[in-house]
């Protein structure tokens, strides 16, 4: 008697659910191994950059008397250098290679740049020649 419904030769439970069974676990497996790395890359990621954070320091250079104080200076790539202008004229910060120059540092102004590649930069002020400085920056370990 054929009345449309289909007949399997075995059971659904038999063949069905074991096979979905497998392929479901074989997922979570592959879910779990996936959310795994996921949490390795963020955690590697989160590691590097607070230590990025944490190493990265500001340095202050003050501008006065027709100086910088101090005149040399030793930093690490990624650092920023501060320059404050405490004297009671204008000045600018400009360095001989332009990898930075200051528009004009009014007093109690400050000017910021952050060094990201190792070098020497020796900088002067265009307002007067005789002020020099430089900046000595090491590569970051
Ligand atoms: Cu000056």
């Amino acid at each position: 008697m054929d009345n449309g419904v289909r007949k399997t030769p075995y059971p659904l439970s038999t063949i069905h659910y074991p096979l979905h069974f497998v392929s479901c676990s074989r997922r979570n497996t592959i879910a779990g191994m996936r959310s795994i790395l996921i949490a390795c890359v963020c955690w590697v990621c989160l590691t590097s950059f607070a230590t990025a954070a944490l190493a990265a320091e500001s340095h202050e250079v003050s501008i006065a008397n027709l100086q910088f104080k101090p005149a040399s200076i030793s930093i690490k790539a990624g650092d920023t250098i501060v320059w404050t202008n405490n004297d009671d004229r204008d000045h600018t910060v400009i360095s001989t290679d332009g990898t930075f120059a200051s528009d004009t540092i009014r007093r109690g102004e400050s000017f910021s740049f952050k060094f990201d590649k190792p070098g020497k930069f020796t900088y002067g002020c265009k307002l007067h020649p005789r002020m020099k400085g430089v900046v000595i920056v090491l590569a970051q370990k």
